[in-house]
């Protein structure tokens, strides 16, 4: 009989003592750096929906204080980037190497938490330069994945992304952007918040070099053909 009371007792008392025991699973890269301040950049695994949306990521736990989850990251020329809007929607790539996190994860990401945005980038002379947006938001997919991004600080890179402020994503295969006659993603091979079309297209072909001629197909910043580019984001404090 005593040992049917004790029973009673835990079977009533669990959700209180599990709720204690919850894993805490991060949404980011902040989380991350918050769980353990001494982490190091590199790989982690983070849930931007809850406990079954794991995604692997690159965290920057340096630049600028650090806690950037990168979102898109060009950096050998390794991985093709000319893709369809699913891919787009759902990421594709290693998070270890050349990757872009997905759209969907992006929105939510930025929905969530109030965001700002860091591009790193370095070309073919071994410049390195940045550009900071104190604001950066992807509406849903119902809702064309519309960038919201203000803010801009010149870290040497010039300011490109206030161009594409409020514009559609576009691939090849989904053209949302306000060229009327023509679809930016087929005429540039990238994908991004084009409008008509483009200041920057990080998404573009990976060039190998400083190139005079062709660079409007590559992965630029302007028409800076670019050896590395990270984007990245994290939650204003
Ligand atoms: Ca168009």
């Amino acid at each position: 009989m005593k040992l049917l009371s004790v029973i009673v007792v835990l079977v009533l008392l669990a959700p209180v003592l599990t709720s204690c025991k919850k894993l805490v699973q991060p949404k980011d890269c902040s989380d991350i750096h918050h769980q353990v301040k001494t982490r190091r950049s590199g790989v982690y695994t983070i849930y931007p929906l809850g406990k079954t949306s794991a995604v692997q990521v690159y965290c920057d736990m340096v630049s600028q204080g650090g806690r950037w989850t990168v979102f898109q990251r060009r950096m050998d020329g390794t991985l093709n980037f000319y893709r369809p809007w699913h891919q787009y929607k759902m990421g594709f790539g290693r998070a270890a190497g050349e990757y872009w996190l997905g759209l969907d994860n992006i929105h939510q990401l930025t929905h969530q938490r109030k965001s700002e945005l860091l591009v790193d980038m370095e070309d073919f002379t071994g410049k390195k330069v940045f550009a900071r947006y104190s604001s950066f938001s992807v509406e849903s997919e119902c809702d064309g994945y519309v960038l919201h991004v203000s803010g801009f600080k010149n870290g040497g890179a010039g300011d490109v992304m206030t161009y594409h402020n409020k514009k559609k994503f576009s691939t090849f295969d989904k053209d949302q952007d306000t060229h009327s006659t023509d679809n930016c993603a087929r005429l540039f091979l990238g994908a991004f918040w084009y409008g008509n079309c483009y200041h920057a297209n990080p998404n573009g072909v990976y060039l190998w070099r400083v190139e005079k001629k062709n660079h409007a197909i590559g992965a630029v910043w302007f028409s800076h053909s670019l050896k590395s580019i990270s984007m990245k984001i994290r939650p204003v404090k």
